[in-house]
């Protein structure tokens, strides 16, 4: 049986990351292509709805960074042995908002590149996405439409230049891993989800 393709989108919150995601399902599906849709921190497990409260709500439980490490990695290692992988080896496609290099730049701030692979080696090993797209916007255009749309900033809204470094330096060590293609954020939406979609398409469709 042939695999399904599975394609993540990374970004800084207010890159435009999820927009683009969403168009790109849309686009997919008037193509006749269905996908499943997933993100991380996931809602499949009880850690991943633990994770969602711990960064979006200041007055929700607080872990050590360490622990918090920790958490992502055994959120994303339950999410891709049961909702991913068994369906990429099924032959269905899978789109994520979010994978293993937001622990590289979001965690980043904390820890080694080492220390993260390691707490994420298992899912590495098990999975990592054909096509990773990074949406790549400069961090003041971020925070300014953060603060412009959003009524609660995350808990890492505030690093931006140190996280985006951060997944830059990821997707270098990461390069002959996985395809990265990283696409100008600050352009009209319409100019960027045609920028994705040529790098998507070919996946799917020649
Ligand atoms: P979204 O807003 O894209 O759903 O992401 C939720 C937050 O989780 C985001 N934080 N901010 N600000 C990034 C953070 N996150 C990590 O810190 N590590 C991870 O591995 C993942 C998947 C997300």
């Amino acid at each position: 049986m042939k695999k399904g393709v599975f394609i993540a989108f990374e970004g800084l919150d207010g890159s435009g990351k999820t927009t683009q995601f969403n168009a790109i399902i849309n686009k997919l599906a008037a193509n006749g292509i269905s996908c499943k849709a997933e993100k991380q921190p996931s809602n499949c497990n009880p850690i991943g709805l633990l994770l969602r409260d711990i960064v979006q709500n200041a007055d929700g439980p607080t872990f050590s960074p360490r622990s918090l490490a920790q958490l992502f990695s055994i959120d994303r290692y339950e999410h891709v042995t049961n909702n991913i992988k068994p369906y990429v080896d099924a032959g269905e496609h899978v789109l994520i908002d979010r994978y293993v290099f937001s622990s590289f730049a979001y965690q980043g701030q904390m820890f080694t590149f080492d220390e993260i692979y390691d707490f994420n080696r298992e899912s590495i090993e098990l999975l990592m996405p054909d096509l990773t797209i990074f949406i790549d916007t400069d961090p003041d255009e971020c925070t300014r439409r953060i603060n412009s749309n959003r009524a609660n900033q995350e808990m890492f809204d505030d690093n931006g230049d140190v996280i985006r470094f951060k997944f830059l330096y990821s997707f270098a060590i990461m390069k002959d891993i996985t395809k990265i293609v990283k696409i100008k954020g600050n352009q009209p939406e319409d100019v960027v989800t045609e920028s994705i979609w040529k790098a998507v398409k070919p996946l799917f469709l020649s």
